[in-house]
């Protein structure tokens, strides 16, 4: 399309003026930014288009990603390289004298996300597309993103996000494939020619929109759909209130979860939930209707994953659809539902697994219900032949007990397929947390090690670093990951190492900028860089990190002859608005924060910054320049983790517990190349059987611990007194579940380990080759082929092409 940088610019032009009504002149960088968008987003729909007519046409088995996040961040750089176009962009921009990063500045973050679950399903869009899958992302269009994270006074506050403030240039409306989804009402039943038949009469309809975004592949003609469904008003409401009618129907796609601390908030996240998978399903089976007039054999065309229990209903949902409107039975509707449905786990923790009282469910979906009701009385009916008497267990494993739905059961029996996302993980949902499952349904449960796109989080946000491998070992790495392993020939090369250094260094240098120009605060980049972002959470541990940094802060105070290696202890994490313990550890890093960096004696040694509003834009400038990556959750809690993996291929290197995708860390890169520390995941669950550890023996003989948790509460910092009263107490009062105090001795001996470590410049930036080198693994390009291997079986089609 853009031969020349010449015909670009020309185009540019015309298309600025054209759409601002200004001369190019006078436009302004919005109006550059609108532009380039539109151009971008109209070249990539040549290549949608006849993706979608090859998909049609060879009748290739599709997949669709349920997910109630996608955490996109921003599209237009990553667009402009997978399309091949950012060289003759960036040339002309700099003829035209545009800057292309302060252009990219205007376009605001898709938060559609919390954290690690979310961003994955966004990793997961950019390797089916780049790996010519036929994979398919289905979500809602929030109008109001994650909050936005200022920091007052050391404290969180949260402001409403508003990216489509200046609307969104990615995303087409399409009113014409919008559908129709009923709440409430009532279920009556006739028979019709010896079936029975059910109607939903009195049902409130909410309309879902689909907008559209293009999901483009790396320079393969590849472009898939992201389907977002926005909330709106049915034209024929039975509601008297139109206004209330109105405004409920939009705050279901309103605001990402809800707080639903009580009954208002559960009901408009479970409707969220039900919207999201009606919608999905009657748009992949309209799509599908283009091809095949029958639906028994729609599993072998089509796939439907599910990101986590959030779109659970999709099962309920397909067999809803199956039997009520195509007439199928019961047992040919449950064969087909569930030779097309497949569930990912995220987690273990047991406050995360949905549940939802009957007395919400019933009569928001009350045809829904009578299903899930079906579904757990035909399972029990099973348990109790394969189990006779065994109430305890039939009552442990049913799909509806004690008053509520159990989502996670109801993925289990409903699904061919269910995967954690780390060994280690998927070792304890077999094991620990889901055995009896795992008894009855032993061949459903598989492993599928999650993984980041390289993409975005090396070539795109670390140019320098990509072009420094590319020169060594060419660029096919882009395309195969795993030939980042060639890197390890280098390991010798002192230049190149040096080399290597430099980027790092050069890195820092521009994170520095970024810091100082936010904050006022100067930074050493010769300092070692040690980071942990991620969301606040107490079995992620920040509160590990910033006991330690007072420890050292101690050290420093109390030893004159005691030294270390400089030392910039970066944090970046969001806490959900009404976690107390984690916005009270917010308000803690900052209190030491300040301490730390106003004491000249201290600070020469070590620094302590908090990053507001962390969000994907600005991990992309984090992970390049960090040198030590933090990764230290209570071993067996963090089901994979994926920052560990996107420092690990920008050449930090990992201090963390033997948890999640850590392990898979440790195993690649060998035990010189990464510092561990603490329990190991058995010994946390065996020592939770037994009640815990006792922490407070850990507070009275440890006089290191002592000194720090006394100075949370005996007026050491200015704050009020009683400021950090309940973080001491989490951790003696209620014995610290998160065996903090038990690995402290621990982590404070391998941070010093790091110190040490640094001094070998050397040894250190072969540390960092070595874990370049082996995170191809780590791509979730890797990931996504197993899924399609083994889970979807589906096939690249991209020979067609
Ligand atoms: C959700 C909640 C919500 C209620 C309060 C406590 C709590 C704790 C954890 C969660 C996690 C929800 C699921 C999730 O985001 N899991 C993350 O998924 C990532 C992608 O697989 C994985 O790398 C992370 O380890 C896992 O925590």
């Amino acid at each position: 399309m853009f031969s020349s940088n010449e015909q670009f610019k020309q185009e540019f032009i015309d298309r600025v003026e054209r759409m601002s009504g200004k001369s190019f002149a006078d436009s302004s960088e919005r109006d550059q930014y609108q532009a380039l968008g539109n151009m971008v987003r109209e070249f990539a729909s040549q290549n949608w288009i006849s993706t979608n007519e090859q998909y049609r046409y060879s009748g290739t088995k599709q997949v669709y990603y349920l997910s109630i996040e996608f955490l996109l961040g921003r599209l237009l750089k990553h667009n402009l390289l997978n399309l091949g176009i950012e060289k003759i962009v960036e040339e002309s921009f700099t003829e035209l004298g545009i800057s292309l990063d302060a252009i990219e500045e205007l376009e605001a973050d898709a938060a559609l996300g919390n954290g690690g679950l979310g961003r994955l399903a966004a990793c997961f869009l950019d390797s089916l597309a780049s790996l010519g899958l036929p994979g398919h992302g289905c979500g809602i269009r929030y109008k109001h993103g994650l909050f936005e994270q200022k920091i007052v006074n050391g404290y969180q506050v949260e402001l409403p996000e508003h990216w489509l403030r200046n609307g969104h240039v990615w995303e087409v409306r399409k009113l014409d494939h919008a559908v129709e989804i009923p709440f409430w009402g009532h279920i009556e039943s006739t028979m019709e020619n010896g079936r029975l038949v059910f109607h939903h009469v009195n049902a409130e309809r909410i309309t879902a929109v689909p907008y559209d975004m293009p999901v483009v592949g790396y320079k393969n003609k590849t472009v898939n759909t992201l389907r977002l469904w926005n909330a709106e008003p049915s034209a024929y409401p039975i509601h008297k209130d139109i206004l209330k009618y109105k405004r409920e129907t939009e705050s279901v796609s309103e605001f990402l979860y809800p707080d639903d601390t009580h009954d208002e908030g559960k009901i408009l996240r479970l409707k969220q939930q039900y919207f999201l998978v009606s919608a999905s399903i009657r748009s992949i089976v309209r799509s599908y209707r283009k091809q095949h007039i029958s639906l028994q054999h729609f599993h072998e065309h089509v796939s439907i994953h599910i990101n986590d229990t959030h779109p659970v209903l999709a099962i309920p949902e397909l067999l809803r659809f199956l039997i009520d409107e195509e007439g199928y039975g019961w047992d040919e509707a449950w064969e087909i539902t569930t030779k097309t449905i497949s569930y990912t786990n995220h987690t273990t923790l047991s406050e995360a697994l949905e549940r939802w009282p009957i007395r919400i469910f019933q009569p928001l979906l009350p045809r829904i219900y009578l299903i899930v009701e079906e579904i757990n009385r035909r399972f029990c009916n099973e348990l109790w032949e394969r189990y006779p008497g065994d109430w305890k267990r039939i009552e442990n494993m049913a799909i509806i007990a004690n008053e509520e739905v159990k989502m996670a059961h109801l993925a289990l029996v409903g699904s061919h397929s269910v995967n954690g996302v780390a060994q280690i993980h998927t070792e304890i949902l077999k094991q620990r947390e889901m055995p009896l499952f795992y008894e009855v349904f032993p061949n459903k449960f598989n492993n599928k090690t999650n993984g980041i796109t390289h993409r975005r989080w090396l070539l795109k946000s670390n140019p320098q670093l990509a072009s420094l491998i590319s020169e060594a070992i060419s660029d096919e790495w882009i395309a195969k990951p795993e030939k980042l392993e060639l890197l390890m020939e280098y390991q010798d090369d002192s230049l190149f190492l040096e080399q290597l250094s430099k980027v790092k260094e050069r890195n820092k240098h521009k994170l520095v900028e970024t810091i100082t120009a936010k904050t006022g605060i100067a930074l050493d980049p010769t300092s070692i860089f040690d980071i942990q972002v991620k969301r606040l959470h107490a079995y992620k541990r920040q509160l590990l990190n910033v006991l330690h940094i007072m420890h050292l802060y101690n050290r420093i105070k109390e030893d004159s002859s005691f030294s270390i290696t400089p030392r910039t202890f970066i944090f970046g994490a969001k806490a959900s608005p009404g976690y107390y313990f984690a916005k009270k550890v917010i308000k803690l890093i900052n209190t030491v924060a300040k301490k730390v960096n106003e004491d000249s004696e201290v600070s020469k040694y070590i620094r302590v910054i908090f990053l507001e509003n962390y969000r994907v834009s600005l991990a992309e400038e984090i992970f390049p320049a960090a040198d030590v990556s933090e990764q230290i959750s209570t071993a067996s809690k963090e089901a994979s983790g994926t920052g560990n993996m996107k420092f690990m291929m920008n050449g930090a290197i990992t201090l963390g517990t033997m948890d999640g995708a850590n392990v898979e860390i440790f195993e690649r890169v060998g035990n010189e190349n990464i510092f561990t520390f603490g329990l190991s995941a058995d010994d946390v669950l065996r020592l939770q059987k037994q009640g815990g550890y006792r922490a407070m023996e850990y507070y009275q003989h440890d006089r290191r611990i002592r000194k720090v948790l006394d100075q949370l509460v005996n007026g050491f910092f200015s704050e009020e007194q009683n400021e950090f009263e309940a973080i001491f107490d989490s951790l003696v009062a209620h014995n610290d579940q998160y065996f903090v105090l038990r690995d402290f001795s621990s982590y404070v001996d391998v941070q010093s380990k790091v110190n040490e470590a640094y001094r070998n410049q050397n040894e250190w930036w072969k540390k960092s080759l070595v874990n370049i080198a082996k995170s191809g693994h780590f791509s979730s390009d890797r990931t996504i082929q197993q899924y399609a291997n083994e889970i979807w079986r589906i096939r690249s089609n991209s020979n067609v092409l």
